[in-house]
């Protein structure tokens, strides 16, 4: 079969996914194959052995910045069966490695801000729509963002998307979050909890900041608050009166649990 030819009639309806299978397979593919049953003459998917993109492929996918790579890559570690969150410990340590070089001045903003996007786009097809979408069975409603001055999403981002999944009801606010803006939601929406991101040392004073207009505005007996981001621990939650702390983002959905008074399903 020559490639890039239909290996089959309902193929050819289904382009994309059978590149996307033959990219996950490319090392050791030696014809054309897609998911279809065996009466297309296709192999069916449960017999390949999709191959698992290695941690190095990865690192050099987010470090070169190629988006569409890094999109996937990511579909090819959930083809080859890894559940999503350990689909995306291999990127999330790429990405931190950019930081690295980042910091050691071997990586200039511009390549920091491509590995980002590459990031993103591994994210979305791991944790597709994440955080947008409200949860039928709602644990509670979570008012997230990163706070002011500070555009780091990605973190922020999971941690949304995992609410998500455990059946709360996200409202994501996006990055670089007016305090002013967190309180106006806050009074329209009325939600159980704020989820407050900070990626920055500069930029974790702003969440300090809006516990104290929170409760300026007789707002905080209203709402629990979460804080969380790379520079934030626990002892800086307590310093601030923030009700909640996670380091990370599975461990923000047994802390939001905690906080609502509710537990796993
Ligand atoms: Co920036 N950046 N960045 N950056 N960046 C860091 C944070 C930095 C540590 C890099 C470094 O120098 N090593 C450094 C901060 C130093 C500091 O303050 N201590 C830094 C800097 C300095 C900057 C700029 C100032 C650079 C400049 O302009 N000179 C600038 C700031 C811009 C601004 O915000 N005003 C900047 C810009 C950027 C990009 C735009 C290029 C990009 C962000 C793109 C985006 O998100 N839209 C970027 C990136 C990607 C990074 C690094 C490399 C990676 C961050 C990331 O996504 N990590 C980061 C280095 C690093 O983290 N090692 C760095 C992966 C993510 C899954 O982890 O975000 O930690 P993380 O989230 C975790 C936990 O922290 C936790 O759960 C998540 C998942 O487990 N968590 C929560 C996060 N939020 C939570 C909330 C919770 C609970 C848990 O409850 C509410």
């Amino acid at each position: 079969m020559s490639e890039g030819a239909p290996c089959c009639p309902k193929c050819q309806d289904d382009r994309p996914n059978i590149d996307r299978l033959i990219l996950a397979w490319a090392a050791s593919a030696t014809t054309l194959f897609c998911e279809h049953p065996n009466s297309f003459g296709c192999y069916p998917r449960a017999t390949l052995n999709l191959k698992k993109p290695t941690p190095d492929q990865i690192s050099r996918c987010i470090l070169d910045g190629n988006a569409s790579q890094a999109a996937d890559l990511a579909r090819a570690c959930l083809d080859a069966g890894l559940d999503p969150l350990q689909a995306l410990d291999p990127f999330v340590a790429a990405i931190r490695h950019a930081g690295d070089l980042f910091e050691e001045g071997e990586f200039f903003l511009p390549q920091l801000l491509l590995a980002s996007d590459a990031m993103k786009a591994a994210l979305a097809v791991i944790f597709p729509g994440s955080g947008a979408a409200a949860s039928p069975l709602s644990r509670g409603t979570v008012l997230a963002g990163t706070v002011q001055g500070d555009i780091h999403e990605i973190g922020k981002n999971l941690v949304c998307a995992l609410l998500s999944a455990n059946g709360f009801r996200v409202i994501d606010l996006g990055g670089d979050v007016h305090l002013d803006t967190f309180l106006d939601q806050a009074r329209q929406l009325q939600p159980d909890l704020l989820a407050l991101s900070a990626l920055l040392t500069t930029t974790m004073m702003q969440q300090k900041n809006l516990i104290v207009r929170l409760q300026e505005t007789g707002l905080r007996g209203q709402v629990k608050v979460m804080v969380g981001g790379a520079p934030v621990t626990a002892d800086w939650a307590r310093s601030i009166g923030a009700d909640g702390y996670a380091p990370d983002a599975a461990r923000a959905v047994d802390e939001a649990l905690r906080l609502l008074g509710q537990h796993r399903a």
